[in-house]
């Protein structure tokens, strides 16, 4: 079993099958959301890297960034004012960061496109 699901993920089936984030939104897996509407939902990272981390995710499971076109671009325009405003809302008046991980040079886990929003404590730059 354990061979199957290796050579799964080695094949990319990972990045096109439904994540974790697809169940979240279905509501079939448990998370502390923050904000939601028609096109995205926000929630609380179950692995939190700072004092405040959240995710913002289309509800259309866009994989990866890198997929993307121009037909997503008023999406992504969305996600971004969503992130900025939740932001604003969890009382990051002093700054945050949005990153976006890609695929395996990125360190992506989850091919369910999400912006992370990371504050409440001093950043460091470059990051690993
Ligand atoms: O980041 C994927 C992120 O998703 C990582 O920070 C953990 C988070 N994650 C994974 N499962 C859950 C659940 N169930 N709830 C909340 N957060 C979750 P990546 O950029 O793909 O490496």
């Amino acid at each position: 079993m354990a061979a199957v699901l290796a050579r799964g993920l080695a094949r990319g089936w990972a990045a096109r099958g439904p994540t974790i984030f697809s169940k979240i939104i279905a509501r079939s897996v448990p998370a502390t959301i923050l904000y939601e509407d028609d096109k995205c939902l926000v929630f609380r990272d179950v692995a939190p890297q700072a004092p405040v981390h959240f995710l913002v995710i289309p509800k259309r499971p866009i994989p990866r960034i890198s997929r993307v076109g121009p037909q997503d671009t008023e999406l992504l325009g969305h996600l971004l004012v969503v992130a900025a405003r939740t932001a604003q809302a969890e009382g990051l008046a002093d700054g945050y960061r949005l990153v976006i991980n890609d695929g395996k040079h990125g360190a992506q886990s989850v091919y369910h496109l999400h912006l992370h929003v990371l504050g409440g404590r001093q950043l460091g730059w470059p990051p690993g």
